[in-house]
């Protein structure tokens, strides 16, 4: 049944209904399926199809527009399902979308999974200038520096963020993640950057382990 009920979401968020997306994940939480299952086996899926389409010239940036919106909906329900109960933090997470790039889809997600898990997440939205994360970072104490980002053209700031922390002495405070779809492990191996995980479990699964291991 759980099975179903996720595939479900997923057809229903690829053909763009806004109601049957939002419908099918309320009667997921109702059969008590966990949020982030929803979100990995059935919204996630749903997305990556999308895409697909846009890849393939069948939808265009209008039907992006309103998948990011059936998303926001649908996050909307999970969210406070989400939210930590423990009491203690397992660290200050810093996330953002780089300078120049829009795409917030995936990084709320990550947001969300590591709030869930108990991080304390401080989330700075999108188009965020390098010396935001900078001034953001020093200010929390931060413990993590996520950074996503969607488009190739926006990825050379990963690396513009990274300078900017090791000239102003920070950079060995904090742990440094990457993502997005244009992400890879060898770009975050040549910028210097801690951690790559390409999706939001993965990130949760490198944060909780680096605690463990230290860097
Ligand atoms: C939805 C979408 C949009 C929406 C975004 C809405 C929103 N609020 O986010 C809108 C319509 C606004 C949009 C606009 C554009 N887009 Co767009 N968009 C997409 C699309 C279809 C899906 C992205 C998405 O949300 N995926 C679902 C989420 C769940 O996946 P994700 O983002 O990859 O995140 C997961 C992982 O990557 C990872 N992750 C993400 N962030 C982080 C951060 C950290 C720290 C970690 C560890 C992990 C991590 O975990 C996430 C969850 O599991 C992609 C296609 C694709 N296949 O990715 C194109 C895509 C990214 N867009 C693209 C382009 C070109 C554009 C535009 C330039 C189009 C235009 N001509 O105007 C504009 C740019 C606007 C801007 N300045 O940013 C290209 C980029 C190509 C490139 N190589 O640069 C893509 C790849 C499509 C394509 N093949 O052409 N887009």
């Amino acid at each position: 049944m759980d099975r179903e009920s996720l595939k479900s979401i997923a057809l229903k968020l690829e053909a763009l209904d806004i109601q049957g997306t939002v419908e099918d994940v309320k009667r997921a939480l109702n059969e008590k399926i966990a949020p982030f299952e929803v979100v990995q086996n059935g919204l996630s899926p749903g997305m990556d199809k999308i895409g697909e389409k846009y890849e393939r010239k069948e939808y265009f940036l209008s039907e992006l527009s309103l998948a990011a919106y059936i998303m926001k909906g649908a996050m909307e329900l999970l969210g406070p399902r989400m939210k930590a109960s423990r009491e203690r933090s397992l660290g200050r997470f810093l996330v953002g979308t780089v300078k120049g790039d829009l795409h917030d889809i995936g990084k709320n997600l990550v947001s969300m999974m590591l709030t869930s898990a108990g991080f304390e997440v401080y989330d700075l939205g999108v188009d965020v200038p390098d010396e935001k994360f900078l001034q953001k970072a020093a200010e929390i104490k931060a413990d993590f520096v996520g950074m996503s980002s969607l488009l190739t053209t926006t990825m050379p700031s990963m690396k513009s963020v990274i300078e900017l922390l090791k000239n102003n002495g920070i950079r060995e405070e904090v742990k440094i993640f990457v993502g997005g779809a244009v992400v890879t492990q060898s770009f975050a191996d040549e910028i210097g950057a801690d951690y790559y995980a390409k999706d939001a479990m993965e990130c949760l699964r490198k944060a909780r382990n680096s605690i463990t291991k230290g860097k």
